[in-house]
């Protein structure tokens, strides 16, 4: 008998295990908050903006449960950079893959992180990013594994934009006809502090901005940097931005870029690094100039005539005081307009040795053109000549059980007229509405050439990040003016190109991108510019159908699905 007690307990003991798990409790409200020393409402998360860092090694599971508090509005989160590999229902994309969370509700995200890099996590329904909906997510390698990067300490800088104007009217604005712009953002913060209408370099720099004049404690004053001379720091940085392409710069230091979306690179040295938004990277910097002062750490404005000054904060060596401002102004933000040189640094970021390489032949291809448009009048963004309309029912659902009625099976156009100008605004303006979406089967290699074009105005053409869930992809290139087909595959690079989440689509050139389909659910594909999203700019890839497997009820309780599952749960 005792025998058996033993080996009961011993089962139970293995059973028991701790799975490593992390597990957290949010509720999300709106907030009276002063980010860049202005009051205004912002989407806090238990309290604070930006939301609390998750903290996990590679191999952990992460379970959220999060409550919805706001009075008027749905919610979901999605975990930018996460894989989701098993798990599509918690990839937290409204309409996508789960419906919106109802006020007072309370859904439970589980989903486990594979492997380490820097990521962050941000709201997916309207505009809630926008309102401050994000927080950043750190994952460190497995428990008894050795990070390849040498650093003696790190910091987290999550980067945003920040508007005075509410998205409830911004939302409005975009929507109406005509449509009213945003305009650029007041403020850039770092991690969700910035300083609008004055300067921490008043002083030192010909601005005509005043001195700020805050307390250390104000929610408004930076963070900042304390560091030791002759140390190496990892810095981690994210983007998430609702409009801003950014590019940091720390006074008088190199930074080694070593990572990007969550991918070991080639690491190379730079003056200054752009990240547009839906990006992550990791720099190292080392501390080894003179340690009696302090340096600038600028955040500025590129790709868009900059309205908005650079974010500041200040790298500490901490034999100098805290409050010893830099004696000399910060560093100048490369001009906006100079693609040439962004294209120069999105062109120096290689796999790492040891990154899976590329399948050498796609099977799938689309040729996706983008287009600012008109519809009756409203102000649209399109894809060959479609512009995305989320449906009310979750597609991931409508996919999985087969139901006819939710969306168009039909697919989108998978090219668009060769003959179409890509350097003049549309002759044809008027576009069209569409919630198809590319259906691929599983496990096969598909290519993505992204083509850019000029806008509604005459030389306008923007950058536009673009953003892949689901899946990390790779960059096989990038080209000037239309993608030649036949004759630019011959430029991608097959050998080293970098895994990454977020690509960069510049001004009338093309990106091409390659990923492989073996992720059953349905990934959402857009601009990562909030805005343009809101105005129609994504794409929905749905692959494995067949291969989808368990789905909570509760993501699905909307729309066709809710009525699907109150049958199917009645019998
Ligand atoms: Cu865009």
């Amino acid at each position: 008998m005792a025998v058996l007690w033993i080996v009961v307990v011993a089962i139970l003991i293995i059973h028991t295990a701790p799975v490593a798990t992390k597990e957290y409790y949010w509720e999300v409200e709106y907030m009276f908050g002063m980010p860049d020393c202005i009051e205004g409402p912002i989407l806090a998360i238990n309290g604070t903006f930006p939301g609390p860092t998750i903290h996990a090694v590679a191999g952990e599971t992460i379970v959220i449960h999060l409550t919805n508090k706001l009075t008027t509005e749905g919610l979901v989160i999605h975990w930018h950079g996460i894989r989701q590999l098993g798990t599509p229902w918690a990839d937290g994309a409204a309409g996508v893959t789960q419906c919106p969370i109802s006020p007072g509700e309370t859904f439970t995200y589980k989903f486990t992180v594979d492997k380490p890099g820097t990521h962050f996590y941000h709201g997916h329904f309207g505009m809630q990013r926008s309102a401050g909906l994000y927080g950043s997510m750190i994952i460190d390698v497995a428990e008894g594994q050795k990070e390849r990067l040498r650093y003696d300490g790190e910091f987290n800088l999550l980067l945003s934009d920040w508007w005075h104007e509410s998205i409830l009217s911004q939302e409005i604005g975009l929507s109406s006809r005509p449509m009213r712009w945003i305009g650029e953002a007041q403020s850039i913060l770092i991690n969700g502090r910035g300083q609008f209408n004055c300067s921490l370099a008043a002083q030192v720099s010909n601005i005509s901005l005043p001195m700020c004049t805050f307390k250390e404690n104000d929610q408004c004053a930076p963070q900042k940097l304390n560091v030791e001379p002759n140390k190496t720091y990892r810095i981690r940085l994210a983007s998430t931005t609702a409009l801003a392409s950014l590019n940091l710069a720390v006074q008088g230091h190199k930074l080694v870029v070593v990572e990007a979306d969550g991918n070991y690179i080639t690491p190379f040295t730079t003056d200054d690094i752009d990240i547009y938004s839906g990006e992550s990277y990791s720099v190292l910097l080392t501390t080894d100039q003179d340690p009696s002062q302090n340096y600038w750490i600028s955040v500025g404005v590129r790709g868009r005539k900059p309205k908005t000054p650079p974010a500041l904060t200040i790298l500490n060596y901490v034999i100098a005081p805290a409050s010893k401002l830099p004696s000399s102004p910060p560093p100048v933000t490369p001009l906006w307009n100079d693609f040439n040189r962004s294209k120069i640094f999105s062109k120096k970021i290689y796999a790492a040795m040891g990154t899976p390489s590329p399948p050498l032949k796609f099977r799938k291809r689309l040729i996706l053109l983008n287009t600012q448009n008109k519809l009756d009048g409203f102000t649209k963004w399109s894809i060959n000549n479609v512009s995305l309309t989320v449906p009310g029912t979750p597609y991931l659902g409508s996919v999985k059980y087969k139901l006819k009625n939710a969306f168009n099976w039909k697919s989108p156009p998978r090219n668009y007229p060769m003959d179409y100008d890509i350097m003049n605004p549309p002759p044809f303006p008027n576009t069209t509405q569409g919630n198809g979406i590319f259906i691929f089967p599983f496990n096969v290699t598909v290519d993505v050439i992204i083509q850019n074009a000029n806008a509604l105005d005459a030389n306008a053409s923007e950058i536009h990040p673009w953003h892949l869930h689901g899946h990390d992809f790779w960059v096989l290139g990038y080209g000037e003016g239309k993608f030649r087909s036949g004759i630019d595959e011959k430029s991608y690079n097959l050998r080293n190109p970098p895994l990454r989440n977020t690509v960069a689509l510049f001004p009338y050139g093309w990106t091409a991108l390659r990923f492989v389909t073996d992720n059953p659910g349905v990934w959402f594909f857009h601009c990562h510019i909030e805005p343009h999203l809101h105005m129609g700019m994504g794409l929905v890839f749905a692959e494995g159908l067949k291969r989808i497997g368990y789905i909570p009820d509760e993501a699905l309780g909307c729309g066709l699905t809710k009525h699907f599952l109150m049958n199917r749960n009645r019998h």
